[in-house]
């Protein structure tokens, strides 16, 4: 099913533009990545079809499918990952209070998670399209010490929060808990759980934190390519029963991403898209 509807897509010359003095990472674009074998698109665009074979068939695999765009949406949302002169991407402020923020009308989305897990390079790979903004990542844990905001032309801002659990606690508490709670037009809180890992004691209270907040977040398993499949499975499925059994304001799906593979990357451009009102969803039935 999927072939027959990814490869007319994909061959039919639609392309997104990105004009940029920086050259982007091989697999930014969809259009780029469909040189590859068509199984690896698939499981770049849709990674869970990748684990699906490997689950037992009591499990049931809805909510894992729960957001399924078809590639001609994923598309659609690709582009506004690009910049250009009319829809600009770009580095907008740091804040280290509430106070420093100034309010904004369009939507915003932003990413919390343990400091480590992978936010800024999770954000790094969906701006790849737009290499020329520039989004530290760190080699120590902690980097993160302020909220950077970044604009998605008026479509939506995004912004990478400072990481809580080893040596940020403060950070977290000072910074990310009263914007969780005041931020009139954040849209989606995405929390980011290491994958290699599975969920931690620091994750468990990021949960609850956000419970408590009760406004709507989607949990992200990131560094899939970090670990066997197994251990991914044990993790993603205990996460799941998690998700499932203790949360009342948590998207059922988790998404699966690699920043380092770039797994995943398109299918969360397309949710940001559509959860910011940003893109129509042409087509939502199973492809
Ligand atoms: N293998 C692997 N490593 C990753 C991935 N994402 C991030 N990392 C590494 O994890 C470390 C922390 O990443 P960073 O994005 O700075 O985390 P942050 O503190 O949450 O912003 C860096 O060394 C990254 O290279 C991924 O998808 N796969
Ligand atoms: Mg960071």
């Amino acid at each position: 099913m999927f072939s027959l509807r990814l490869r007319p897509w994909l061959q039919s010359g639609f392309q997104v533009c990105c004009v940029s003095r920086h050259s982007a990472h091989k697999l930014a674009s969809l259009h780029k990545a469909s040189t590859l074998p068509q199984k690896k698109v698939q499981s770049l665009i849709y990674p869970f079809s990748q684990l699906d074979a490997y689950l037992d068939r009591s499990v049931d695999r809805t909510a894992f499918q729960l957001f399924h765009p078809s590639v001609e949406d994923v598309m659609k949302a690709e582009k506004l990952f690009c910049s250009s002169s009319t829809h600009k991407i770009d580095y907008h402020i740091s804040a280290e209070r509430m106070e420093q923020i100034p309010a904004m009308k369009q939507p915003e989305v932003c990413f919390i998670g343990r400091s480590n897990v992978g936010k800024s390079s999770l954000i790094k790979a969906l701006f790849s399209l737009a290499p020329e903004v520039e989004v530290r990542v760190s080699k120590t844990p902690g980097h993160t010490k302020k909220m950077n905001f970044f604009k998605v032309g008026k479509s939506f801002t995004l912004v990478d929060m400072p990481g809580y659990g080893h040596r940020a606690p403060k950070d977290f508490v000072d910074m990310v808990e009263p914007y969780l709670y005041a931020r009139k037009n954040l849209a989606r809180t995405f929390l980011l759980v290491d994958g290699s890992v599975g969920l931690q004691t620091a994750d468990r209270i990021a949960l609850e934190m956000c419970e408590e907040t009760r406004r709507p977040y989607v949990m992200v398993v990131t560094k899939t390519d970090k670990c066997g499949r197994g251990a991914l499975l044990t993790n993603l499925l205990n996460l799941q029963d998690v998700v499932k059994t203790q949360t009342t304001s948590c998207f059922p799906q988790p998404f699966l991403v690699s920043s380092m593979e770039f797994s995943g990357i398109y299918l969360l451009r397309c949710f940001i898209a559509h959860i910011t009102g940003s893109i129509r969803l042409t087509d939502t039935s199973q492809s």
